[in-house]
């Protein structure tokens, strides 16, 4: 049986923009939180967000990638960085930073990883 991995909650702990970001969220580079097209939560510091989204298998190569962005329409969006999960993880709930954006956003992210059929 093959393990999963399923992102739970987001901490903000400090805003990439002055006061509020507009935050989404992407897994192997397909866009999913809030929802799947255009949707974006308004994000300050201190706050935390339920993500609670579907479980993903592990592919064959053994990571799941989470990348974070923050909107800055019209003019694109920036990377907040991003989250790899290996497979190794033993299984249990974890946190860890979104990392290497450059910018001056920071956020954690809570997941869980469990044997596919948790
Ligand atoms: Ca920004
Ligand atoms: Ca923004």
């Amino acid at each position: 049986m093959g393990k999963a991995v399923r992102a739970l909650t987001i901490l903000c702990q400090q805003t990439d923009d002055d006061d509020e970001d507009e935050i989404f969220m992407f897994c192997n580079g397909q866009r999913f939180w809030p929802n799947g097209s255009d949707g974006t939560i308004e994000a300050t510091q201190g706050g935390t967000w339920g993500i609670y989204g579907p479980i993903v298998p592990f592919p064959p190569e053994g990571n799941v990638r989470f990348s974070l962005r923050d909107d800055e329409s019209p003019l694109g969006s920036d990377s907040l960085g991003w989250v790899d999960v290996s497979v190794d993880e033993a299984v249990g709930e974890h946190q860890a930073d979104f990392d290497g954006g450059g910018d001056d956003g920071l956020y954690t992210l809570t997941y869980f990883v469990g044997n596919s059929d948790f």
